[in-house]
């Protein structure tokens, strides 16, 4: 396992855990934390034995945001030119393997954003969302507008953009933002339980269904349907479908070989 300075990577049993690591700046979001983020994804999707990587913070933060210290002297052309934002910092949305968010505290600005790029989020009792930027003079950048609006709406997108204020867990949820709310001390343990029922699945079969997911944000219903229904049909092709039905019909567990 490679050695990180802002983060923390585990993997655990079939699941990658990568853990946030900047605590006193409740962990701010610098280009060194998302290149960190890229390779810790890079490496967890290219090992065999991983089935599902769950991304987290600490109990205060999941990400209050983007690093503003780093970004504050930077103009125009040095954001331009660079398009890190686009070829490294999305890394966790192009994952193909599922991943979870297990947010507690705050998940602010990039961090809300980056818990979005996430295929399931999972919030503890004391998390707080927002996009803040609107209050720094500036706009997200990395999600917030899309994929905040695509979870929860345009009302309600814009009251947290134009505004600037935090939902709670509770708000979230009802929203559309979080699938679960779980009480703060059992985050992880609850986030683990998700993660390696996933993580026990057939790998292609779960990637094949996140694939068909995503795809209902980005075409017609039509065209969703029909990369669907080539999937489902591609599953045909799987050993573990085999399996999986035989097993249903002997009344057994599958062993899913992930082929
Ligand atoms: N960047 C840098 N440092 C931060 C950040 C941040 N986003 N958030 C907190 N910190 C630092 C504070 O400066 C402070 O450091 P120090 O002790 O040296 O003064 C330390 O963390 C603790 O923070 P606070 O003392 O402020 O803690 P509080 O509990 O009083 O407040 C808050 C917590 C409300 C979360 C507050 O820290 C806050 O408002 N933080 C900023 C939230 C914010 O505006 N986030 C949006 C940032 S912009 C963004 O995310 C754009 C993304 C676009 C993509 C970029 C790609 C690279």
């Amino acid at each position: 396992m490679k050695a990180f300075e802002h983060i923390i990577v585990e993997t655990r049993g079939k699941v990658g855990v990568i853990t946030l690591n900047r605590p006193k700046m409740l962990n701010a979001l610098s280009f060194g934390v998302f290149g960190e983020i890229a390779t810790a994804v890079d490496d967890l999707e290219a090992n065999d034995s991983i089935g599902c990587i769950v991304l987290t913070g600490n109990e205060k933060a999941f990400a209050a945001g983007a690093d503003i210290k780093e970004m504050q002297p930077k103009g125009f052309i040095e954001m331009f030119s660079n398009d890190f934002i686009a070829i490294r910092g999305d890394r966790v949305a192009t994952c193909r393997k599922p991943t979870v968010a297990a947010v507690s505290g705050y998940a602010l600005g990039g961090g809300c954003e980056l818990a979005m790029m996430c295929d399931i989020i999972i919030a503890s009792d004391t998390a707080k969302f927002g996009q803040p930027e609107i209050t720094l003079g500036t706009i997200p950048g990395i999600g917030g507008t899309q994929r905040l609006t695509r979870a929860i709406g345009k009302s309600k997108a814009m009251d947290l953009c134009l505004t600037g204020r935090m939902m709670d867990a509770a708000e979230a949820e009802r929203s559309g933002l979080v699938s679960r709310i779980v009480p703060s001390d059992k985050l992880m343990s609850e986030v683990m339980t998700i993660a390696e029922k996933i993580a026990e699945m057939s790998l292609p079969a779960a990637e094949m269904a996140k694939r068909a997911i995503n795809r209902a944000f980005e075409t017609p219903l039509s065209e969703g349907l029909q990369v669907e229904r080539d999937l489902f049909r591609s599953t045909f092709a799987l050993e573990d479908r085999l399996e999986g039905m035989a097993a249903f019909i002997e009344k057994r567990k599958p062993a899913n070989k992930n082929r």
